[in-house]
């Protein structure tokens, strides 16, 4: 099991590797321990659609570049050079779009079945991310559906799970028989953009966005910025916790993804976001801070998932104790207080 690029570290790829550090906190770590095998091709992967979603967040860019960029970023990786400097100058990703020929450069190196694949999600993905801009400029105004926002979810996140399992699949560290569970991937990602949408309301509201789903929020209040005035503290909380349910209608199947993951270290690549997403749930569950700030697990609650995470009965510790936690805390008077109950309830069964 070694790859011609364990041997030879060429000045792209030490490049790459400075790029995964500078724009991941978390999935640097993660990435850094995977199996040899695998991990060039991941790490490409995720800088690849970091370049990606850095044109999508980018406010600056206009529309008329901006969403042929998406529609076509899967064909700049068949060139030998493209790198784009359009970016405004605070935009923190904004190197690896810069520094994009070294990506593109290593990314010529990796296998062809590897390459494929990660061709084919940044194809899906750069579409679907141009779909939701079109939208805004016909003014839809953002995420209007539930199902909407299962469809903005599957695009940036349920795609990522699709190509991971398929890249674990050809390296032969996870069964063929996840390419037959779509749901289970999909799971995968949407329970970690979800958390992830949840946690974010304060900053993306800040930026002039927001992915929190009408159909939802509406039920709370007339308006999403709404829930920043104190006399909307209550109903914003509920709201949230209206969300957190919907987030974990994913657990089941996040559990039985993880456990057909054999190989060591891709088990704890895919382990630990999903821990750290139970985790974040519990936190932002019941938390008006969410509607101010951006809330974060402590860094030695992070050490301890990651320790514990280690194993499947280690993790399916994990989502015992925090789905308990939120039970614990629910109140009578949420909306939500049977339907949640109910949901604990299958989640516990299920374990
Ligand atoms: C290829 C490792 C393991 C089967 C850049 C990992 C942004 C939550 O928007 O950086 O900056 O706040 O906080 C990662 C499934 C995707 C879903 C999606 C690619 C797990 C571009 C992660 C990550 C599937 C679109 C990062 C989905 O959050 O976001 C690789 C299995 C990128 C995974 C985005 C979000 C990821 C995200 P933001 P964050
Ligand atoms: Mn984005
Ligand atoms: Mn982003
Ligand atoms: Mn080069
Ligand atoms: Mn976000
Ligand atoms: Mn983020």
């Amino acid at each position: 099991l070694f790859s011609v690029n364990d041997t030879t570290e060429t000045p792209d790829l030490k490049q790459c590797y400075k790029l995964l550090k500078l724009t991941s906190r978390s999935f640097a770590a993660v990435i850094m321990e995977l199996n040899p095998e695998l991990r060039n091709a991941v790490m490409l992967f995720y800088l690849i659609l970091r370049a990606l979603d850095t044109v999508e967040d980018d406010m600056s860019i206009a529309h008329d570049i901006k969403v042929p960029l998406l529609r076509d970023f899967h064909k700049k990786l068949s060139l030998d050079d493209w790198s784009f400097d359009g970016n405004s100058p605070d935009e923190k990703d904004r190197a690896v779009l810069t520094e994009f020929n070294s990506i593109l450069h290593e990314f010529h190196r990796l296998n062809k079945e590897y390459r494929d694949v990660i061709i084919r999600i940044t194809k899906e993905m750069g579409n679907g991310m141009a779909d939701y801009i079109l939208d805004e400029e016909f003014n839809l105004n953002g995420v209007q559906t539930i199902k909407d926002y299962d469809m903005y979810c599957h695009y940036v996140a349920g795609l990522v799970g699709d190509g991971l399992t398929h890249l674990m699949v050809i390296a032969r560290f996870a069964s063929p028989e996840l390419i037959k569970r779509p749901e289970l991937f999909e799971s995968m990602g949407l329970f970690l953009q979800k958390t992830n949408i949840i946690r974010d309301y304060a900053e993306d509201i800040e930026a002039g966005r927001s992915f929190w789903p009408k159909e939802i929020w509406s039920i709370y209040g007339e308006k999403l910025t709404n829930f920043q005035s104190p006399e909307n503290t209550k109903q914003g909380v509920f709201c949230i916790n209206h969300l957190v349910l919907n987030a974990l209608e994913h657990v089941t199947d996040v559990l039985t993804y993880l456990s057909s993951i054999q190989e060591r270290s891709s088990f704890q690549f895919c382990a630990i976001p999903q821990v750290m997403a139970i985790a974040t749930l519990a936190l932002v569950f019941n938390n008006e801070d969410v509607l101010h700030t951006n809330v974060k697990i402590r860094k030695g609650t992070t050490c301890d998932l990651i320790l514990k995470s280690r194993t499947y009965k280690g993790c399916v510790d994990i989502f015992e104790y925090y789905l308990r936690d939120i039970r614990k805390r629910l109140n009578v008077e949420d909306p939500n207080y049977l339907k949640f109950n109910i949901h604990v309830a299958k989640i516990d069964q299920f374990i």
